[in-house]
C-alpha cells in the first residue's frame, strides 16, 4: 500500500512537478561589472543516486528539519558533509571519483542588499549538466547544459538572514543531451563555476553590443555601432555609452520595448590585435543602472583563402585547450587557472587558441582579451548527437544563444565553431545548417566553422589522395578539419605521401593533429608513447600541412594531458589522454618545442 502511494506521488511529481519551469537563455551578463557578492565556498551536499530527491512528501529542496521528536525527515543538510563550490565532486572525494548521478547542494547565507529597491539575482557560471534551482524552499526552474551560465531572480524570496539556496545537479549522460553519451573528456559533475548574488536596479541593462564597422577601418575616423536592451517595466527615454579615454559620449534613444541603437566615431581609437590587445573601459548608463565593461575594437573577415584581422592577413598560431586544470584535476574556474593555460600557450608562441569542445569559463575569454590571444569557441555538438531529434536541435540553439550572449563583446573571440567530428548525412546536415543560421542571426560579425574530417575517414577508405568536401563546410567561412596521420593512421613518415584537395575556396584551419607521449619517456622515434615519436610525428605533420594550399591556422591536439575515462592503458594513460604538449604536472614535452620553433617562423613570415 505504502509503495503504491509512493509510486503515484512519484508519477504526479514527474508529470507536473519537474518539467514546468525551464529557464534558459536570459541570465545576467557581465556580473563582475555589476554589484555582486560571491557565494563560493563550502556547500553542504546530499547524494541522490536514484534521482528521487524531488519526489515524495519532503523533497530535498524544502530543506526540511524534524520539528519534534516524533517528526520523520529522512535527510539533513545540517548534518551533511561539504564540497567546495566551484569544483567538480569527482575531483574532491575519492568515493565520488566515478560518480554520475545527482547531488543536492545547499548554501545558507544572510544578505543585506547594498542598494535600496534592488532586484536580486543568483547567478551560476555553470553546473554540469542539469540543474534544479530552488531558493528558500521554492523551486524556481531547471537549467540544462553543463557549460553555460544561468540566473534566477530571488528578489521576493530574499530574507535578511538564513536564506538557503539549494541546487540539485545531475551529470547523468543521456542520448538527447549535448554532449551525448560518449566524450573523450571527463564528465566532471557539480557546480563547476562561480556562484554569485547580483544586484541590479528595477530597470537594468540586460544586454548590449558594440561593433567596430568594417567600412571605417581604413578611414581616420573609426565608427562603432551598437545597441542596448533594457529589462524592467519603466524604461528611461535615453541611455548613454561613454568611453572616457576616447572622449566618447553617445546618447541612446530607448524605444517602448526598452531597446535603443547608437553609433559613435573616434579619431583616436587604437585597434585591438594580438600585438596590441588594447581594451577600453566602456561605461553604460540607463536610468539607475550603470555598468562598465572592457572592450576591444577590431574586425575579422575572410577574403579567398585568407583570414583578415583589421584588414591584414593573419596566421593563427594556435593550440587546442580543454577547460581543465591538470594539477588540481578539476575543471578550470578561476583567473589563475586561465593564466596557467594561456601562459603555456603564450610561451609556445600562440596568438590563437581553440577552446575545445564546449564553452570554457568566462575568465579565460576575458584573459584572452587582455593577453591578445584570438579564440575559437565551440559547442559540444560532438560524437553521437541525436541529429533527428528536434528537441536536441532546440537545446543546441539555446546553448549557442547563451554562449553568444556571454561572449559577444569579447574582441578575442573570432570564430564560433558549431561542431566537432560529426559524420555527414541528411539529418546531421540539416541540424548543423539550422544551428549555423541561428548563430549567424545572433552574431553576423564573427566567422563560422566546425571541426570536420576528410572524406571516407569513418570507414577508412581515404587512400593517399585525401579530399575534404564535407557538404556542411559550404555554410562556413573557414574549412577546418582534424587530421591524425601518423597516429591513428600509418606511421609518421606516411605523411609524406598524402595529398589534400580542399573543395572550397576558403581559408583552412587544421583543427586537430597530434599523438600521445609520456612525459619523460625517451626512446627512438619509432617507439609509441615516447617523446621522440611524438616529436617526429609533429615534424612530419607540419611538413605535410605546409603543402596544403590555404592553411592559415593550426590548433594541435592538445596543450595539456587531460582526464578521460576513454584512455585506460595501464602505466601509459591511466585515465589520461596523453596527447598533451605539456604533461599534467606542467613539464613540456619535446614536441612543444617543435611547435614553438614553427610558430617563431610563422610569426616572421606574417610580419
Ligand atoms: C579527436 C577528438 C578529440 C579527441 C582526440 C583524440 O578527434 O576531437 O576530442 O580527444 O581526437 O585524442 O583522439
Amino acid at each position: 500500500m505504502r509503495i503504491t502511494k509512493f509510486i503515484s506521488v512519484l508519477v504526479i511529481c514527474l508529470l507536473f512537478g519537474a518539467g514546468n519551469l525551464f529557464a534558459q537563455g536570459n541570465f545576467i551578463t557581465n556580473v563582475n561589472g555589476r554589484t555582486h557578492q560571491s557565494l563560493n565556498g563550502k556547500w553542504k551536499y546530499i547524494l541522490d543516486q536514484y534521482e528521487t530527491g524531488q519526489i515524495g512528501f519532503s523533497p530535498l529542496y524544502k530543506n526540511s528539519k524534524a520539528k519534534s521528536k516524533s517528526d520523520r525527515v529522512e535527510y539533513s543538510f545540517d548534518n551533511a558533509q561539504t564540497l567546495w563550490v566551484p569544483g567538480s565532486w569527482n575531483s574532491q572525494k575519492e568515493e565520488l571519483y566515478y560518480y554520475e548521478g545527482s547531488v543536492w547542494f545547499r548554501k545558507t547565507f544572510d544578505y543585506q542588499p547594498k542598494h535600496k529597491n534592488s532586484r536580486i539575482f543568483i547567478y551560476v557560471g555553470a553546473a554540469n549538466y542539469k540543474t534544479t534551482f530552488s531558493f528558500n524552499g521554492k523551486k524556481l526552474g531547471v537549467h540544462e547544459g553543463g557549460f553555460t551560465p544561468f540566473s534566477f531572480e530571488v528578489t521576493d524570496l530574499l530574507k535578511k538572514q538564513d536564506n538557503f539556496l539549494i541546487l540539485g545537479v545531475s551529470n547523468r549522460r543521456e542520448k538527447d543531451y549535448i554532449p551525448a553519451m560518449v566524450t573523450d573528456w571527463y564528465n566532471h559533475g557539480g557546480i563547476t563555476r562561480d556562484v554569485k548574488i547580483v544586484e541590479v536596479p528595477q530597470t537594468y541593462i540586460d544586454d548590449y553590443t558594440l561593433v567596430l564597422q568594417k567600412e571605417s577601418l581604413n578611414r581616420k575616423t573609426r565608427v562603432v555601432k551598437g545597441s542596448v536592451q533594457l529589462a524592467g517595466n519603466d524604461y528611461p527615454d535615453k541611455a548613454k555609452v561613454e568611453i572616457k579615454e576616447l572622449g566618447v559620449v553617445a546618447e541612446v534613444s530607448i524605444n517602448k520595448e526598452g531597446r535603443g541603437e547608437f553609433a559613435f566615431s573616434s579619431k583616436k581609437m587604437s585597434l585591438w590585435s594580438p600585438e596590441n590587445p588594447k581594451l577600453y573601459d566602456v561605461k553604460l548608463i540607463a536610468g539607475d543602472d550603470e555598468l562598465t565593461d572592457r572592450i576591444g575594437f577590431r574586425t575579422v573577415e575572410t577574403e579567398g583563402k585568407e583570414i583578415l584581422l583589421n584588414g591584414k592577413p593573419v596566421f593563427l598560431r594556435g593550440v587546442s585547450i580543454h577547460d581543465e586544470n591538470p594539477v588540481r584535476r578539476d575543471r578550470a574556474h578561476s583567473m589563475d587557472d586561465a593564466k596557467l593555460l594561456l601562459g603555456w600557450a603564450k610561451e609556445m608562441g600562440c596568438n590563437f587558441a581553440r577552446l575545445a569542445h564546449y564553452p570554457h569559463q568566462e575568465n579565460i575569454v576575458r584573459l584572452a582579451d587582455e593577453m591578445g590571444i584570438l579564440l575559437w569557441e565551440e559547442l559540444p555538438l560532438y560524437w553521437g548527437i541525436d541529429w533527428k531529434n528536434e528537441e536536441v536541435l532546440k537545446k543546441a540553439k539555446v546553448q549557442y544563444s547563451e554562449l553568444v550572449r556571454r561572449d559577444k563583446n569579447r574582441a578575442a573571440t573570432i570564430i564560433w565553431s558549431i561542431a566537432n567530428e560529426t559524420v555527414p548525412g541528411e539529418a546531421r546536415n540539416h541540424f548543423l545548417r539550422e544551428v549555423a543560421s541561428q548563430v549567424r542571426s545572433l552574431d553576423s560579425t564573427r566567422l563560422l566553422s566546425a571541426a570536420c574530417k576528410k572524406d571516407g575517414w569513418e570507414d577508412g577508405l581515404a587512400g593517399d589522395n585525401y579530399k575534404v568536401s564535407d557538404p556542411i563546410a559550404e555554410v562556413f567561412d573557414i574549412v577546418s578539419f582534424n587530421e591524425y596521420q601518423g597516429w591513428y593512421g600509418g606511421s609518421p613518415e606516411t605523411c609524406r605521401n598524402k595529398r589534400f584537395t580542399i573543395e572550397y575556396n576558403k581559408p583552412v584551419i587544421i583543427s586537430e593533429f597530434g599523438g600521445g607521449a609520456i612525459e619523460g619517456f625517451h626512446a627512438d622515434k619509432e617507439t609509441r608513447w615516447s617523446e621522440e615519436y611524438q616529436e617526429y610525428m609533429y615534424q612530419e605533420n607540419l611538413a605535410m600541412f605546409d603543402k596544403i594550399e590555404g592553411v592559415v591556422g593550426l590548433t594541435p591536439w592538445i596543450l595539456v594531458d587531460f582526464m578521460t575515462p576513454l584512455r585506460q592503458l595501464p602505466n601509459v594513460q591511466d585515465g589520461w589522454n596523453r596527447k598533451g604538449l605539456v604533461s599534467e604536472s606542467g613539464a613540456k614535452k619535446k614536441a612543444f618545442y617543435i611547435m614553438q620553433n614553427y610558430y617563431k617562423k610563422k610569426k616572421e613570415e606574417y610580419k
